[in-house]
């Protein structure tokens, strides 16, 4: 995958390519990670990149001439690349939008500053809009690192050994199991004894029970529309019987309990 980062502030990737699963997948010739300064296509003394609004108001917004410049040069670079512009009106960004993207051969990532960039670049110059989330940055340059890292994440061999994306958060559509290592004792504390006993049907049992409950009790709504899977199902009914039980057991007899259940 081709990364080609547009930005007024290329200085801000350069501790990104140089650490982490990034820095090996460069190194690796999995990713490369180029970066176009959009003021060196900036006209005038100042090249500057930004000018007020049409129609008054505040803050200040991206130029077209300077960024229609830059867009052809990247595109020079990597003539099928998808062009992204990372703004707050993008579709969100998630782990299967991440899933789709790391197929791309290269990807053009638009960092906006200011209030935006000018209407016209979006219309013939942008294939996705992407959001990371419903909140407002100062600039798109976080964005493109959050979506370069997601991606690389997901290209084969990028996580080196036996790691694999599997395992993910989000992979299966359900939030990750606890996790725990050494010591045995923390703070009084220690693991599940099942994942200590090396039986590794009853420990992918213990996951798969603890993916489901912290999604249950985090994120349910990741629930709404997912097909369960038997194994699923079987453990949501063990534990709805399980509750029933508890309800039965303080519900006053003959009065209904709260669920209806008699
Ligand atoms: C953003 C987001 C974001 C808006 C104005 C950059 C800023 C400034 N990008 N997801 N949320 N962008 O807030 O992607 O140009």
């Amino acid at each position: 995958m081709k990364f080609i980062a547009l930005t007024i502030f290329p200085e801000l990737f350069a501790s990104f390519r140089e650490h982490g699963i990034v820095r090996r997948a460069i190194e690796g010739d999995l990713i490369s990670l180029d970066t176009v300064n959009i003021r060196d296509f900036a006209s005038g003394k100042h090249r500057v990149t930004d000018d007020r609004p049409y129609g008054g108001g505040c803050g200040m917004v991206m130029k077209p001439e300077p960024l229609a410049a830059a867009l052809r040069a990247a595109r020079a670079m990597a003539p099928s690349a998808t062009t992204v512009l990372l703004c707050p009106q993008g579709r969100r960004f998630d782990q299967a939008m991440a899933h789709t993207l790391k197929s791309l051969p290269s990807m053009i990532l638009v960092c906006g500053r200011y209030e935006g960039i000018d209407d016209r670049i979006l219309h013939d110059s942008i294939d996705l809009e992407v959001s990371i989330g419903d909140y407002v940055l100062t600039g798109g340059e976080l964005p493109a690192m959050i979506v370069m890292e997601a991606v690389t994440r997901l290209i084969p061999g990028a996580l080196g050994g036996e790691l694999s994306a599997d395992h993910d958060s989000f992979s299966n559509g359900l939030l990750d199991c606890g996790h725990f290592t050494r010591p045995p004792q923390f703070e009084g504390q220690s693991p599940p004894e099942v994942l200590l006993s090396g039986n590794h049907r009853e420990i992918e049992q213990w996951r798969l029970e603890s993916s489901l409950i912290r999604t249950v009790l985090k994120r349910i709504d990741l629930l709404e529309n997912r097909t369960l899977s038997r194994q699923e199902i079987e453990v949501l009914k063990t534990w709805h019987k399980d509750i029933e039980k508890i309800i039965r057991a303080h519900t006053p007899p003959g009065a209904d309990s709260p669920s209806g259940v008699k």
